[in-house]
């Protein structure tokens, strides 16, 4: 097996994680799939099935978190982002030529945004299942992104918009967190786990945060499902 990206260890079960903000936050309507398209260009459109049409594939890839941690080989299925930005995004919504950052919003307000080429890449989908059992809401229900040359934080879950955008202006990364967490790429071969302070320093503030964040955010996830079944 290929050796793990620099700075990461393998972990064997694949958490649910994230931001601390967000670990009670649950998609309201989880298997709705309608789809909001928007930002610069021509026709903005709420599409009620994004998936009709496309062909679906499966592809098994590694996750990285930028935190650390990994899990190796996991099996999604949905369509491939390129698919879906040649054959539905460019004909019917027609973003503006220069509109290349690409934003991504999840139903609990988390964001994430990447260059349209990053995008474009081969390995990049809208998942909506997981180990062949449809996405659920600890993983991303109804659908997200997968973008396995980027960190965790790229890969948004619960997906209810995409906008094109000139400019970054539109916009932030999830407040209050501090603007060092982000980057506009995060890509994994190149280290880009945020800005401002030293790789070394990053990693090791995030590696302290692992145990915690995966307890916090599986407490929540049986408290959601315990109310769920009430
Ligand atoms: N909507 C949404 N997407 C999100 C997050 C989140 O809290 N909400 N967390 C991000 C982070 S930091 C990581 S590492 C991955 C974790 O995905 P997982 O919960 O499926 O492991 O989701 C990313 N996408
Ligand atoms: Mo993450």
């Amino acid at each position: 097996m290929s050796p793990l990206p620099k700075g990461q260890r393998e972990i064997a079960a694949f958490p649910r994680f994230g931001l601390g903000k967000f670990a009670n936050r649950f998609p309201v309507h989880p298997m709705r799939r309608t789809l909001t398209i928007g930002g610069d260009v021509a026709h903005p459109q709420e599409l009620a099935d994004p998936f009709a049409g496309l062909e679906r594939v499966e592809q098994i890839s590694d996750f990285h978190c930028v935190t650390t941690w990994s899990v190796r080989n996991v099996r999604w299925g949905g369509i491939r982002f390129a698919d879906f930005h040649t054959r539905v995004i460019e004909p019917q919504i027609r973003p503006d030529e220069d509109a290349v950052l690409v934003v991504f919003r999840g139903e609990d307000g988390f964001a994430g945004i990447l260059p349209l080429p990053d995008l474009l890449a081969g390995d990049v989908l809208l998942a909506d299942s997981l180990d062949g059992q449809t996405l659920g809401v600890d993983h991303g229900a109804p659908y997200r992104l997968v973008a396995p040359a980027h960190y965790g934080f790229k890969n948004v879950k619960h997906l209810i918009a995409i906008e094109y955008w000139r400019d970054a202006r539109q916009y932030h990364f999830p407040r209050p967190y501090p603007s060092f967490m982000d980057h506009l790429r995060a890509r994994v071969d190149f280290e880009e786990r945020g800005r401002f302070l030293p790789v070394w320093l990053l990693r090791s503030i995030y590696r302290l945060l692992i145990p915690s964040t995966i307890r916090n955010f599986r407490n929540s996830l049986a408290r959601h499902q315990m109310s769920k079944s009430k």
